[in-house]
């Protein structure tokens, strides 16, 4: 038994290329084409991704993660949709949009903290790639409950879309997990949800989250059809996954695929691995690096060489610094847009803290000088915890609670910034 992390039997699992790259299994049935832009897939991931992490050495981002030794997971996976198809990433998915040529700078400018609406009108989308995306989502696992929902509504709707969801390990602990599998169990819901098993959730690793003997084996209890393969092997993570899809797309329900991986750097920016994991077991990962491996694989069947892979990376580096370019362009917005569109109705706390953000943006402090703003006046119904809504389920207190047109002028000539033109959006 190796010594990471993980204290289950890590290598049970489906497999089609061993560690050096040679065959293990039956290839799937992918063109040369095809598995060369998996190829340039993975190479533009990590070169984005180790861009993301200098732009936030330098103060461009404010928070990077990266994805280095888990590609193979998230770019096997989403190639194995189809057009129309719908992709619900979090945040360790970079290779799902470098694989269907999702548009970079837009991708770097949501990383810079630039505003939606901003960056659509300054980076209008030319060629959306064929699958559709969502945005990337940070709260863990809600992702997983809105595909799994997509997926009903295309069913009901007699679509035949699949949608593909992303999880790490550490959040199959949530409860979120559990309902939206329940669901997709009991309705057939064509949602394959890929589990990237990276051994770690920030600082616990993955033989302290749960006491079952994989991840996978969580679909059981739902009825869902689950599978355990090898993360850091591409041509595994497609052909499970292509399965799953095409089994969901035929009206035979979910799916739930566990990629066993490794997460090789830190969690993210804000983390320090070497504070609560021994950096040994890089080593063992670092042998079955899943660019190394289909390297290795491509280059023994005479799909690349040398000179392949030099223009490989040198356009990987091209687009990656264009895309930065770009992402640049786009003008910073006023920081109290960061209050925007979080809820249907604005509410007292969201009005206190823009006061304090206000406070802090006139070099007031915050805590000190703060003056009560938000705290008064007819507030009451929504400090009473109500948030737009009457108990009658009525909309009455979307006045009350919220921000009144009159409020909204004295907001404005204070130069607070609340809701557009009294729009709700
Ligand atoms: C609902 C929710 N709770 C907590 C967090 C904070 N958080 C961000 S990442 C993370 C660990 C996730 O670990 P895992 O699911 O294994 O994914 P990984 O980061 O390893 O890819 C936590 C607790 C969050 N983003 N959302
Ligand atoms: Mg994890």
């Amino acid at each position: 038994m190796s010594q990471w992390t993980e204290q289950r039997p890590a290598e049970d699992f489906h497999r089609i290329l061993a560690p050096d790259g040679s065959l293990d299994g039956e290839p799937p049935d992918l063109s040369a084409e095809d598995l060369c832009h998996l190829y340039r897939s993975l190479v533009l991931t990590r070169a984005f991704e180790d861009k993301t992490l200098r732009l936030q050495r330098r103060g461009e981002l404010s928070i990077a993660a990266r994805s280095r030794g888990e590609e193979a997971v998230a770019l096997g996976s989403a190639a194995a949709l189809s057009a129309d198809d719908w992709c619900f990433p979090s945040y360790r998915q970079t290779a799902a949009l470098a694989v269907w040529d999702a548009p970079l700078d837009r991708a770097m400018a949501t990383l810079m903290g630039l505003e939606p609406e901003t960056v659509d009108e300054h980076l209008p989308v030319e060629s959306p790639p064929e699958v559709n995306f969502t945005p990337t989502y940070v709260p863990l696992a809600v992702n997983v409950t809105n595909a799994v929902g997509s997926a009903m509504a295309d069913r009901f709707s007699d679509r035949e879309t699949v949608t593909l969801s992303y999880i790490g390990e550490g959040s199959t602990s949530q409860g979120d997990f559990h309902e939206a599998l329940n669901f997709a169990g009991v309705y057939d819901a064509p949602a394959v949800t890929v589990v990237q098993n990276n051994q770690w959730a920030i600082s616990v690793p993955a033989h302290q989250q749960t006491a079952a003997e994989t991840f996978a084996v969580k679909g059981a209890a739902h009825g869902v059809p689950h599978e355990r393969v090898d993360g850091n092997d591409v041509l595994a993570v497609y052909e499970a996954t292509k399965e799953a899809v095409e089994r969901a797309r035929a009206g035979n329900g979910p799916g739930l695929i566990e990629c066993v991986t490794y997460r090789m750097v830190e969690h993210n920016t804000a983390d320090e691995p070497s504070v609560y994991r021994d950096e040994s077991e890089r080593e063992y990962w670092a042998e079955r690096d899943p660019l190394d491996r289909f390297e290795a694989y491509l280059r023994e069947a005479g799909h690349l060489d040398d000179g392949a892979i030099e223009e490989i990376e040198t356009e990987a580096t091209e687009r990656v610094d264009d895309a930065v370019r770009r992402a640049r362009e786009v003008p910073a917005s006023a920081p109290e847009r960061m209050f925007d569109h979080h809820l249907h109705t604005e509410s007292w706390t969201e009005r206190h803290q823009r006061s304090e953000l206000r406070a802090e943006l006139d070099g007031r402090n915050p805590f000190t000088d703060f003056t009560g703003e938000g705290l008064d006046g007819e507030d009451t119904a929504s400090k009473e915890g109500r948030v737009g809504g009457d108990e009658d389920g009525s909309d009455s207190t979307a006045t009350d609670g919220g921000t009144t047109q009159a409020d909204e002028g004295t907001a404005r000539e204070e130069g607070v910034a609340t809701w557009d033109g009294g729009e709700r959006r």
